[in-house]
């Protein structure tokens, strides 16, 4: 069995992970120089005299330095910071009715893949739970040659058209002048732009929704936005969207979360993949699709091409049709997570594109960023990169070229070389184009049916439950509060009145500017869609979900030990918190080792938290202990479940959210009595912790946490 393979799971397919074993290098024996030369001392430079000036002639501290000084490579210019894993995908059924991809056809084959989840604005270096879109590419490396489907959690785009991208992201980036503020929207220039640039409308809406602030990569959905094409063998080519749908529920943090966790732990998401791969709770999604025949393209009012526009899934229904699962961490961030290089134009026979005219810009930046990036046109051959399947043209040389090439034959046409390589028909699999009509004069403009750029917003707005919106109109405040400009913030409240005029009224209350009237709202003409809101979505499961125990010196160590296994059976995580590390003495004497302190990991790390009952020791240091008070008071602002066991309860009464007699419980906050088995408290707390929160809490914000 695989090493990181769950038992009772077929082992994942091995052909990208061996094709990397001749790379893979661990220490060796003799420290040695790149020559190979051994060397005898590298504590010590060589110098003339023991406190004499170090020697030129020291190769040994030259060539290290030199190694060093060169370390570093640009960062991406967007998408700089990201986490990147192993897998394999496996498709539900032959596709062949659809698509002649060599990698949707066997229901058998686990075709290898590389992901790499990411946020845009950001540094290398930044956060991970910025306000920001998230980028979730996948190469699948088929046979065929390397699919790269290079896409967002977000379904929309800012900009239609790729003559725009420059200036987006000139705008979102740190302000030029001062280099402020990272990996963060909420400042004059973006705003600017946004407001003048009213196509992102609909993308704002999904930035400034908790979308934008993913629990976990985890639990976010993947889209490959654009409009593609899927073509059969034999060439009846359909429209496509494709869906990434994760098993494990959509779920979000709240902005003060995010914000917090920044601080705690910057890694928050990096560190929850690797862990998750690392315990064997391998991350999943299944692929959908979005199919549309080419001659229906035109029913749905907005058009295909306009990347700032969704198919409702109550429209097109998406169909499931295979499973990518995450099972390997990368051995070395580097080498595989920082230079692997996607494409959206890295395709396979049977996947086409289309005029999308933000893809056909997309079409041409990537490889050129990789000239950059990588430092040459031979990318291909860095081992991350490049495809299983073996690969022969008569392109040469460049920088850092590793393949040797035989022979005297570099161009086609040729003789000397029996012909080869030579093409292969599109009969024997060889890529062709979709022999799309095209008669249209050469032109600079934009299709009027690219227009509307309310619709959609007002779309997903209606289709939010009420607490989504209430998120959405508090990120417009902040964001805009962020704007020094009144007039930015003002055209921006007008340009939300063409979406819906009680968001407008809203926002512009939350920054003391008078609503805006007289302005026509943009309404979609369908009815809102389900699908785009997060509430509610999950199986209900409490699998791979964190979970606090809050406890001191006289904990209840058997009510711990019980709430900690019916947890673990659940598939949910449990860590020991305490006031300092070390262990905690439990009532029966026995030692309970602590995982963290409140102060290291505060409730915002955790989806829900469990207070033990205890010896009246223990209840009494807790509250009296300021962080654990808070501890609880921020899980309830941020209407996570809360279990209390008997004396607990009394931890509760310190944070004035003890149940008052004769009035209902408070929605998600467990209470079991002295003298009540654990066992059922556990099942209802498990229940509620699949529930992810109990949003009725909100409108309860009296409580500052
Ligand atoms: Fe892009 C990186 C996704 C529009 C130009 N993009 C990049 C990455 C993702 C996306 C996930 C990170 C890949 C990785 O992990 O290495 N980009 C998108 C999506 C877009 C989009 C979903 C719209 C639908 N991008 C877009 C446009 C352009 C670019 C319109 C330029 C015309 N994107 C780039 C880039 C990057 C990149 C500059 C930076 C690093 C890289 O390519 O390899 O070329």
């Amino acid at each position: 069995m695989e090493k990181h393979d769950k038992p009772g799971t077929p082992s994942a397919s091995q052909d990208k992970l061996d094709a990397l074993d001749p790379f893979r290098q661990g220490p060796g024996q003799a420290l040695t120089t790149n020559q190979g030369t051994p060397i005898s001392d590298n504590q010590n430079s060589l110098r003339a005299g023991i406190r004499g000036p170090s020697l030129l002639e020291d190769f040994i501290l030259r060539e290290k330095i030199t190694h060093f000084d060169h370390e570093r490579i640009p960062e991406r210019v967007v998408h700089a910071r990201g986490e990147g894993a192993h897998g394999f995908f496996q498709v539900y059924r032959c596709m062949s009715d659809l698509t002649s991809a060599d990698f949707l056809q066997n229901p058998e084959d686990r075709t290898p893949v590389f992901v790499r989840f990411s946020t845009v604005a950001g540094s290398r270096g930044s956060t991970d739970t910025a306000r920001d879109v998230r980028g979730f590419a996948v190469k699948f490396y088929t046979r065929a040659g390397n699919f790269d489907l290079v896409g967002n959690n977000i379904p929309v785009f800012f900009v239609q058209d790729a003559m725009k991208f420059p200036d987006l992201v000139h705008a979102v980036k740190p302000e030029p002048h001062n280099e402020i503020p990272q990996a963060a929207s909420a400042h004059d220039t973006f705003w600017d732009f946004a407001s003048l640039t009213t196509e992102t409308t609909h993308m704002l809406m999904w930035v400034m929704s908790d979308r934008a602030l993913p629990r976990s990569h985890r639990m976010m959905e993947g889209f490959g936005v654009h409009t593609f094409r899927l073509v059969n063998a034999e060439g009846h080519s359909r429209l496509v969207k494709f869906h990434w749908k994760p098993v494990l529920g959509i779920h979000g943090l709240a902005w003060d979360e995010a914000q917090k966790i920044s601080g705690k732990d910057p890694d928050f998401h990096r560190r929850d993949l690797w862990e998750a791969i690392e315990r064997g709770d391998y991350p999943e999604w299944e692929l959908g699709i979005q199919v549309i025949e080419e001659d229906q393209a035109d029913k749905f009012g907005f058009d295909l091409l306009d990347a700032t526009k969704i198919v409702p899934e109550e429209l097109v229904p998406v169909q499931r049709i295979g499973r990518l699962t995450l099972n390997r961490n990368p051995d070395n961030f580097f080498a595989e997570t920082e230079q692997v290089a996607f494409h959206p134009g890295h395709i396979v026979p049977g996947i086409d594109f289309t005029n999308d005219p933000l893809l056909q810009g997309r079409l041409f930046s990537y490889t050129d960023t990789q000239l950059s990036r990588l430092g040459g046109p031979n990318f291909h051959e860095i081992p991350i990169s490049r495809s299983i399947c073996p690969f022969h043209n008569h392109q040469r040389d460049g920088m850092h070229r590793m393949t040797i090439n035989t022979g005297r034959v570099n161009y086609d046409r040729n003789s000397l070389g029996a012909g080869l390589p030579a093409e292969l028909p599109p009969e024997q699999g060889g890529f062709a184009s979709v022999a799309e009509t095209m008669e249209s004069p050469k032109l600079r403009g934009r299709s009027p049916s690219f227009a509307d750029h309310f619709s959609q917003a007002n779309l997903f707005w209606r289709s939010q439950t009420a607490v989504e919106q209430d998120h959405i109109v508090a990120a417009f405040a902040f964001e805009l509060g962020k704007v020094e400009t009144v007039a930015i913030r003002e055209r921006m409240v007008a340009n939300l009145a063409q979406v819906d005029s009680g968001l407008a009224e809203r926002v512009a209350r939350e920054l003391g500017l008078p609503a805006p009237t007289g302005i026509t709202v943009c309404a979609w003409p369908g009815s809102p869609s389900p699908a785009l809101s997060m509430v509610g979505s999950g199986d209900g499961s409490a699998l791979t979900r964190s979970v606090a125990i809050l406890t001191a010196d006289g904990v209840d160590g058997e009510q711990v030990a019980a709430m900690r296994s019916a947890l673990n059976s659940a598939g949910a995580q449990c860590k020991l918190l305490a006031a300092r590390l070390g262990d905690v003495a439990s009532a029966d004497g026995t030692a309970l080792a602590v995982d963290a302190t409140f102060a290291a990991m505060p409730s915002v790390m955790f989806d829900a938290v469990f207070v033990p009952g205890g010896h009246s020791t223990c209840i009494g240091a807790l509250r009296a202990n300021g962080d654990a008070v808070h501890y609880l008071r921020e899980a309830y602002k941020h209407c996570k479940p809360i279990a209390v066991a008997a004396d607990g309860v009394g931890l509760l009464e310190e944070a004035a959210l003890a149940p008052v007699p004769h009035q209902p419980a408070e929605p998600g906050v467990l209470v079991a009595a002295p003298g009540d088995a654990i066992d059922g408290l556990a099942h209802d707390f498990i229940a509620a912790i699949g529930k992810h929160r109990f949003w009725s809490r909100a409108g309860l914000a009296s409580i500052a946490a």
